[in-house]
């Protein structure tokens, strides 16, 4: 292998098809980490080594290794699951994880303070109920989004359908996760991988599928996009899109997010082909020397999308036609009851931070096991961290809307601007974190509904979105208001995303501690209610007005400030 290339390509040539010495790893009672390289080739099997950061200074101070455990991830294409499923994944959480459920913004689930010794355990019970987490994390393709949609099911049913089969086609192939966990048999010969080789991918690989005119899925923040084309409930075909992406390093300008560009219509039989093009074209142009760099959006501005395309077209063996038009009206969720056009209903309850667990104020936990145990339909987690329970027929209505009232879970409560804002998991876990973000955000939205009740523009829904660090798992690029952590109570401010995820958030402001931040949208806020126009979104305003200039090439322009 080129010496050049970084380190966890060796690690990846070297792990057998993702074998490594994992087992081994997971057996030594001397510890509760795994091997270093282990702990890359785990991701592919779904699961993170962290520690907790609260307890780090103690334990060190007392010579004590980290308090070691485990996040592991699931796979769940559109985050669809059965009632009986979510009873499973409800009582693993309880048994064998730090006894919440964790739901993620790439619609599916995560448990974290998993003990070593539980991954096994935890493995085989997901697996028992028809779940599991291959490739929830690593340089692969990761669980595949399809828009939640609660109106119209026949369609969802098809296009969730594709994601479906998008997430089997791009499945690795080795049988190492059945071998490791799941007590398979070894294989006997040598294993392949024929889509991704022996070395996987340059970096991680997120495609989504979406059904206008929601992008609740934030369809051009990821590698590969879908955006269903349909009369009525006949899914016609997709325009593809290509090379989004949120990943930044703070202050360093060769590093950015992007937004997907349109490669082209392509009727639904081309799906798988196209999909494995995009992904064999960045498996083998991508760049494996630099991870900060290494992500489908650079290989694009590298390449060039013409000739992207033209690789794309030549090994799946398709010409694009021009894309669609497509016009998406939000990226947020839609809560409440909303009747499908086959009669049956959907009620999308707010879950807040995706945290699903019973503390003090709230019993989610329970309430959702309790609502799995009547419910006939599916749940649909959103990308939105949020959950819909899909597919209730008339008369188990009331059963349902009871239960969730009982237990928190209804939105009417919350305001316009809760319900469509949304913040990472962060600290404690996240060894990522350069500051809060979940743990916080409730306290400083009671503060900014404040600031908006005095404005008057309670009942206006604004997008903001926080995260931890610049890695932007919460999506703050494409908010209208994004705080990124940038130290211990630290933010930096990004105005102007379009309320649709069409346009990214410029950076404004550096480095504000929260008297900062609100100050700041205090003003904000203040403009916002005298001088916008009717029914003019907070991120439209702030462009208009000349708050911020909209960033429209971001690899150019996105490290200009305002
Ligand atoms: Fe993420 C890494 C959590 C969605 C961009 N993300 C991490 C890790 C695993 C930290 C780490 O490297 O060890 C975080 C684990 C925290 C924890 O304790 O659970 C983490 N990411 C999450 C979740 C749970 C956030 C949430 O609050 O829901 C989301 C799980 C998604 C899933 O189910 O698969 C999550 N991460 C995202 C998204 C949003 C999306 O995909 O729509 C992004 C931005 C889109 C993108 O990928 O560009 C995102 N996560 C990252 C990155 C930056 C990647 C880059 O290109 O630079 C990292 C760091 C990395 O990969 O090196 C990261
Ligand atoms: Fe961790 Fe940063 Fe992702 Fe938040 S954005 S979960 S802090 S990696």
């Amino acid at each position: 292998m080129d010496s050049e290339v970084n380190p966890n390509e060796g690690i990846k040539a070297r792990s057998r098809f993702l074998r490594g010495t994992l087992q081994a790893s997971v057996a030594d009672p001397l510890t509760g980490a795994l091997s270093p390289d282990d702990a890359q080739i785990s991701k592919f099997h779904g699961f993170y080594e962290q520690d907790d950061r609260d307890l780090r200074r103690d334990r060190q101070a007392r010579f004590l290794e980290p308090h070691y455990s485990f996040m592991l991830r699931a796979r769940l294409p559109g985050g669809v699951c059965s009632p009986t499923q979510w009873l499973a994944i409800n009582a693993v959480g309880r048994e064998l994880g730090n006894g919440s459920i964790r739901l993620t913004t790439r619609q599916t689930f995560q448990y974290h303070g998993i003990l070593k010794r539980n991954l096994k355990p935890l493995i085989q019970r997901i697996n028992a109920a028809m779940i599991d987490s291959i490739g929830g994390c690593g340089d692969v393709n990761r669980n595949v989004l399809c828009g939640a949609n609660p109106e119209q099911s026949a369609l969802h049913a098809t296009v969730h359908d594709w994601s479906r089969r998008i997430s089997e086609h791009l499945l690795p192939q080795t049988r190492a996760y059945h071998e490791i966990w799941l007590d398979g048999e070894p294989v006997a010969g040598g294993e392949s991988e024929p889509v991704y080789g022996a070395t996987y991918l340059p970096r991680k690989f997120k495609t989504a599928v979406a059904i206008p005119p929601h992008n609740d899925v934030d369809v051009y923040t990821n590698d590969l996009g879908f955006v269903a084309i349909a009369d009525g409930d006949e899914l016609l075909g997709f325009n593809v899109l290509a090379g989004g992406g949120m990943g930044t390093t703070h202050d360093d300008t060769s590093t950015f997010p992007r937004l997907a560009d349109e490669l082209g219509f392509i009727e639904p039989r081309h799906v798988l082909a196209v999909a494995e093009a995009v992904l064999t074209t960045q498996r083998d142009f991508g760049n494996r020397v630099s991870r900060r760099h290494a992500r489908l959006k650079y290989t694009i501005e590298r390449i060039g999308l013409d000739n992207f395309r033209h690789e794309v077209e030549k090994r799946a063996g398709v010409t694009f036609e021009a894309p669609r038009a497509v016009k998406f009206r939000t990226h947020g969720d839609r809560f409440g009851w909303h009747r499908n056009r086959d009669g049956s209903w959907h009620l999308t309850l707010y879950i807040e931070n995706g945290r699903v667990q019973d503390d003090t104020n709230n019993r989610l936990m329970t309430g959702l096991r309790e609502i799995a145990q009547v419910h006939r339909g599916d749940f649909r987690i959103t990308a939105n961290q949020n959950l819909v329970v899909a597919g209730i027929a008339d008369h188990e209505r009331p059963a349902i809307e009871a239960l969730a009232a009982e237990h928190g879970l209804l939105a009417d409560r919350h305001s316009p601007t809760r319900l469509a804002s949304i913040a990472c998991v962060a600290l404690p876990t996240c060894p990522q974190a350069m500051a809060e973000a979940e743990r916080y955000f409730p306290a400083l939205l009671d503060k900014v509904e404040k600031l908006a009740t005095r404005h008057g523009i309670a009942r206006q829904a604004i997008v903001l979105r926080m995260t931890g660090c610049p890695n932007g798992c919460a999506r703050p690029f494409v908010a209208e208001i994004g705080l990124v952590g940038k130290g211990p109570g630290r933010y930096n401010l990004h105005l102007g995303g379009d309320g649709t995820g069409r346009r990214i958030a410029r950076l404004y402001r550096k480095n504000l501690d929260e008297g900062a931040v609100l100050d700041t949208l205090d003003e904000l806020f203040g403009r916002y209610a005298s001088g916008s126009q009717t029914n003019e979104s907070f991120g439209d305003f702030v462009i208009r007005d000349g708050i911020v200039a909209a960033v429209t090439n971001p690899a150019e322009d996105y490290h200009e400030t305002t």
